[in-house]
């Protein structure tokens, strides 16, 4: 892949980016000097030209997200998503902790280009770090006039809010970081209204993920159409894969999207292979709200129409691998004891629901569950799967739904031997 495609990580590695003075040197913040000699409608179409598309998990395109904002009265807002809490999924965190200023110029940008004259950057609670890092980013960016009334010399003024979440998975769902911001308990609210039309305090705000704003710079430096020509069709430009579970080389690498799934684990500069030399058994290619792929789905591209072809989601981009000494049974006990513990409570479906499932899966996975069982929990997984109030409930389902068709046997065994198919009587190994 030639250096050019790296829009997110060229200079991750650059000792001191993390400062004002060096992320400068290397070009920091000329994109937002470029940016604020167009106008903002400009800006709002070179994103769409770009093709840029949501990096949180729903794959919206951007442009379009931004065009939305509905034309009143009312002060306009963007909150930057950073409460990044999907199991399998740090790529947020990485870009926040070694590169904040790049974080702290898509929001300028995207703020200048939205009419928007306050931002927060929403970051989750147990990231003190990276959270640290935007702080002190900001902080420079105010002192040296990036960020305050009339930036660089220009008519436009913003102000930038770190906001530190409490520790809740359901303050990333983005009405329910508004209703955190707000000061209120993070309850999703009813959509619509999307937050485009009624948003933070009631006015129209535009809400991105980290990564979706740590791209903006780039592509307004070397604009829409370039960005535009690597990735697919409908999938364009990079994203950032992060590999977990059992790969040699487990961590975050940016590339093309529509880049094979089996370079992505396989090869050198990526995964590097499967740890041991074993086989894989399953990979969820997009964050533990994801769907298994089986190992026949090696080699399909990763953008966002072929996994979904494929039967999951290219979700956030957590791509965690699972090797056939792994038990799927004990593995799905332990995603879904996390959904039931982050359910925000507010509908039955998921409340009660997340709770029964993991009753379920713990009698099964600790040998005495009974056969019924097996259907009883997708009986259960249909009951909340379309029927919950915000995706949390219908993210809860799809590692039993995708894994109960794909390995019912790994069920079935826990039933009649009363413990894992892998890895005899005593060991239950999950990833
Ligand atoms: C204006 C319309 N705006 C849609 C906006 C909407 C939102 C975006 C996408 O869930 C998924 C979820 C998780 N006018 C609009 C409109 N919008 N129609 O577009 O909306 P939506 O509803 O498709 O998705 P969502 O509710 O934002 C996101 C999945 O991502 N996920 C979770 C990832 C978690 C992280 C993390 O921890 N950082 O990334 C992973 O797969 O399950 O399905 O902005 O307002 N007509
Ligand atoms: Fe809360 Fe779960 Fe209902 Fe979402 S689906 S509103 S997390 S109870």
């Amino acid at each position: 892949m030639p250096e050019t495609a790296k829009f997110l990580t060229k200079y991750i590695d650059v000792p001191g980016i993390d400062t004002l003075e060096v992320y400068r040197q290397n070009g920091g913040y000329e994109a937002l000097a470029k940016a604020l000699k167009s106008e903002p409608d400009q800006i709002v179409e070179e994103i769409k030209k770009s093709g840029l598309r949501g990096r949180g998990g729903a794959g919206f395109p951007t442009g379009m997200k931004w065009s939305f904002l509905a034309k009143n009265d009312k002060p306009r807002y963007l909150c930057c998503n950073s409460d990044e809490s999907e199991p399998g999924t740090f790529k947020d965190r990485m870009l926040m902790e070694r590169n904040p200023h790049l974080l702290v110029e898509g929001v300028l940008i995207t703020s200048y280009a939205c009419r928007v004259k306050t931002a927060f950057i929403y970051i989750r609670g147990e990231l003190p770090y990276a959270a640290d890092q935007v702080q002190r980013a900001v902080d420079e960016a105010y002192e040296a006039g990036l960020i305050g009334s009339n930036i660089l010399g220009s008519d436009y003024s913003i102000d930038v809010i770190v906001h530190r979440g409490a520790g809740a998975y359901i303050c990333g769902e983005e009405s329910a970081l508004m209703e955190s911001l707000e000061g209120r308990r993070g309850y999703p609210r009813l959509k619509p209204p999307f937050p485009a039309v009624v948003g933070l305090y009631g006015g129209p705000t535009v809400i991105n993920n980290c990564e979706t704003l740590c791209t903006v710079p780039a592509i307004i430096e070397q604009g829409g159409e370039y960005y535009a020509s690597f990735g697919t069709e409908k999938s364009k430009g990079t994203r950032i894969f992060g590999l977990s579970g059992h790969v040699k080389k487990p961590g975050n690498y940016e590339a093309p999207l529509g880049i094979p799934l089996r370079t992505l684990l396989y090869d050198e500069q990526y995964g590097g292979g499967i740890l041991n030399d074993r086989q894989v058994k399953a990979v969820i290619p997009g964050g533990s709200s994801t769907f298994f792929l089986g190992p026949d789905k090696l080699d399909i591209p990763m953008d966002y129409e072929s996994v979904a072809a494929a039967g999951s989601m290219l979700g956030s981009g957590g791509v965690i691998v699972i090797n056939d000494e792994t038990c799927i049974v004990g593995t799905i006990a332990r995603a879904v004891e996390f959904y039931r513990d982050e359910s925000c409570g507010k509908c039955t479906p998921c409340r009660e629901g997340t709770y029964w499932l993991t009753e379920l899966l713990e009698r099964l996975e600790h040998g005495h569950g009974k056969m019924k069982d097996i259907d009883l929990l997708t009986s259960i997984c249909g009951n909340i799967s379309g029927k919950s109030f915000c995706p949390l409930g219908d993210a809860a389902t799809s590692l039993i739904t995708s894994g109960v068709r794909m390995f019912r046997e790994e069920f079935e065994y826990h039933v009649t031997h009363g413990h894992c198919m892998v890895g005899g009587p005593h060991k239950h190994g999950t990833i």
